[in-house]
């Protein structure tokens, strides 16, 4: 019994100490989930429920942070809290095997976050790629209407590709640029200024400067790019989802061998902001891409729930970017945090939207 309790401990520690009856249950943790969020794509919301999912978001950039004063300077608001959390992380939560895990609780720390601080009575919303991936300026997330999340930035012509990798033979891997390249130029977000950054992604490689908490105030960049939009179209989805295994999965959605995935082309779809490896959450579309990613993690989870969830085939890699050899791999017990945002979970802790805490499904 004490070698079954303590499996139950790794698994769902919170659960656990709220529930003692959980020791009768092995390896799946009892859901006490009555009544889940329900999350739904974008586009099918009314125009209502749009204009207060909005409304939230341009709450939380109005209030104050919470870190201790004079520690994160350019974090002006519990909007801003978010990004700089996530740059602080970043290179702990990607390519790696707690960015799923990860991602998931932040998402969930926001989504409560607009719910309780600012009073939001629906769920987080996700961006379903294929449905606009052939056009995505149509997208009701991005054609600029004052329902949308803002449209394209205004046109800068002083690029003309965006570097994503190095190559095998040594030469640099690039994407074509987009339509736009400037500032937002219509919608809700319009005029609104991002506090932290930018980041150069060889920032990966030498670590953050010290000054990577600098107030830095900027506008939001959007560079609508239809040739990383295609690249998660439903063919690139459904491929990531027939993946067996894990690993197979994690590279289909981000591996830079696999041409930055549906999760990078995602982030470069929309431009500057949201492709910073560093700071793209200032980008109001972060959320809705990654409840997207979650999704996507959730429906292959389903497909064989036990063994993906808490199984041989739930979990892969280290909690260091690139998985670097010498790095332990990840388990059960391995433990996260997201700074002031949330307290510390164990991937254990993470693996189902409907236990440990969660309660949330995908229409
Ligand atoms: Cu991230």
């Amino acid at each position: 019994m004490a070698q079954l309790t303590r499996s139950l401990t790794l698994l769902c520690s919170i659960v656990l100490t709220l529930n003692l009856s959980l020791a009768s249950a092995f390896v799946a943790p009892r859901s006490s989930c009555q009544s889940p969020r329900i999350r739904k794509e974008y586009g099918s919301l009314s125009t209502t429920e749009k204009k207060a999912y909005i409304s939230a978001v341009k709450c939380l950039q109005s209030k104050p942070s919470k870190f201790p004063a004079g520690m994160v300077p350019g974090s002006k608001s519990r909007y801003d809290d978010f990004a700089a959390v996530h740059i602080n992380q970043t290179t702990s939560i990607h390519l790696d095997g707690i960015f799923l895990g990860w991602h998931r609780e932040f998402v969930w720390l926001w989504e409560t976050a607009l719910i309780q601080e600012c009073g939001y009575t629906g769920a987080q919303p996700y961006w379903d790629w294929p449905k606009w991936a052939h056009n995505l300026s149509s997208s009701p997330l991005f054609d600029g209407s004052d329902t949308s999340l803002g449209g394209d930035g205004y046109y800068d012509g002083s690029f003309d590709y965006y570097v994503v990798g190095v190559k095998p033979d040594g030469s640099l891997d690039t994407v074509p640029r987009g339509t736009g390249g400037g500032c937002v130029k219509s919608g809700p977000f319009k005029d609104v200024m991002i506090n932290l950054g930018p980041f150069e992604f060889t920032l990966v490689f030498t670590g953050l400067p010290s000054n990577w908490t600098a107030y830095n105030p900027h506008c939001l960049l959007r560079d609508l790019n239809q040739f990383c939009s295609e690249r998660t179209n439903q063919t690139y989805v459904d491929a990531a989802l027939a993946t067996t295994t894990i690993a197979d999965f994690q590279d289909a959605l981000s591996s830079a061998t696999s041409r930055l995935g549906v999760h990078g082309n995602g982030h470069f779809a929309l431009g500057q902001s949201l492709q910073d490896f560093f700071a793209s959450p200032q980008d109001p579309a972060f959320f809705l891409h990654h409840g997207q990613i979650d999704r996507l993690w959730y429906q292959w989870q389903k497909k064989d729930f036990q063994a993906r969830t808490y199984g041989n085939n739930a979990l892969n890699g280290t909690s260091t970017i690139f998985d670097p050899p010498t790095a332990p791999e990840v388990t059960f017990d391995t433990t996260m945090n997201w700074g002031i945002l949330g307290g510390t979970k164990s991937l254990g802790d993470v693996m189902s939207p409907t236990a440990c805490g969660y309660c949330y499904q995908y229409q």
